[in-house]
């Protein structure tokens, strides 16, 4: 990339400044699990999931403006508008799953949100709820209550977050139940456009922003399997690995398992076949 400085590291992307008011996101074919990134690659991973957030994009135009400029022909780059990001992670939760169960069943709460007694782990809400988190420096996100998020953000950009984030899960998690895949729940980044309009960035509504679970193996009382990286854990599991990095390599028969996942989510959700993708990846914005 000798035309473009790189500004950040994420642990499977990487970003780019085009010029002033643009940036380039790279998503890597980079895997991580328990919180780890793992040493071996899945293909086209990056592809996928730079191809759903895409496809999302385009469809939720009408709920809230993004940042999307164009996908690049590599698959795995976009242009994007630079915006203001806002200091939380606007979550929301469909399920009861990860942090929210465990908040749960200590509290009976998540993020303030006062619960029905007697949910079981992997339970649906009543109803989506927003629980923002803050960005930790280090390790995982600290989920935090409405005053908090006022605190950084402000009462009305708040209001307006939590507002767009639930309407964007609702869509999503309607149109994808209807393709036989669970989003328990996810994370969407807001920041504000050079116009100060609240502006949807980062990916969204992907399987590593979200909680991606199989329909059909649904099953509430336990934690469900993870539509993509379920192959992945077990193995991992599997070699009594103990979670602290280095993680183990993984073998190709959990490679090309785990890349056919990916590539199921994007053909179920988008209804394209991944190798048009390929051929032209414009094709998720029609
Ligand atoms: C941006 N990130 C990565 C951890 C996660 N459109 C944008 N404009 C300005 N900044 C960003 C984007 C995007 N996408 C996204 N870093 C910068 C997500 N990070 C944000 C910080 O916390």
């Amino acid at each position: 990339m000798p035309e473009a400085t790189h500004v950040a590291s994420g642990k499977v992307r990487e970003i780019y400044e085009l010029d002033e008011s643009h940036l380039l996101l790279v998503a890597s074919d980079r895997i991580s699990t328990f919180d780890v990134v793992l040493p071996t690659e899945i293909p086209d991973k990056g592809r996928v999931l730079t191809g759903l957030s895409s496809f999302w994009f385009a469809r939720t135009g009408d709920i809230v403006p993004n940042h999307l400029v164009a996908i690049r022909a590599d698959g795995r780059s976009t242009e994007a508008r630079r915006l203001a990001m806002l200091p939380i992670e606007c979550v929301v939760r469909g399920y009861l799953a990860g942090s929210g169960w465990k908040d749960y069943s200590a509290t009976g709460e998540v993020c303030g949100h006062r619960l029905p007694a007697g949910l079981r782990e992997s339970d649906q809400l009543p109803a989506p709820i927003f629980t923002p988190a803050t960005k930790a420096q280090e390790g995982h996100d600290e989920n935090i209550d409405r005053a908090r998020a006022a605190e950084l953000v402000g009462d009305e950009i708040l209001a307006a977050a939590e507002q767009l984030s639930l309407a964007l899960y609702e869509h999503a998690a309607a149109y994808a139940a209807e393709r036989g895949i669970l989003i328990a729940d996810t994370k969407f980044e807001l920041g504000l456009d050079a116009d100060g309009v609240l502006t949807l960035g980062d990916e969204a509504l992907t399987p590593d922003s979200s909680r991606f679970w199989p329909a059909d193996e649904y099953e509430p009382g336990r934690g469900q399997p993870s539509f993509d990286k379920q192959y992945v854990r077990d193995y991992c599991e599997s070699l009594g690995w103990d979670k602290a990095p280095p993680a183990p390599e993984l073998p190709e028969a959990v490679v090309e398992g785990t890349r056919a996942r990916y590539v199921e989510a994007f053909e179920r959700l988008t209804g394209i076949r991944f190798a048009d993708y390929l051929a032209d990846p414009e094709v998720v914005l029609r």
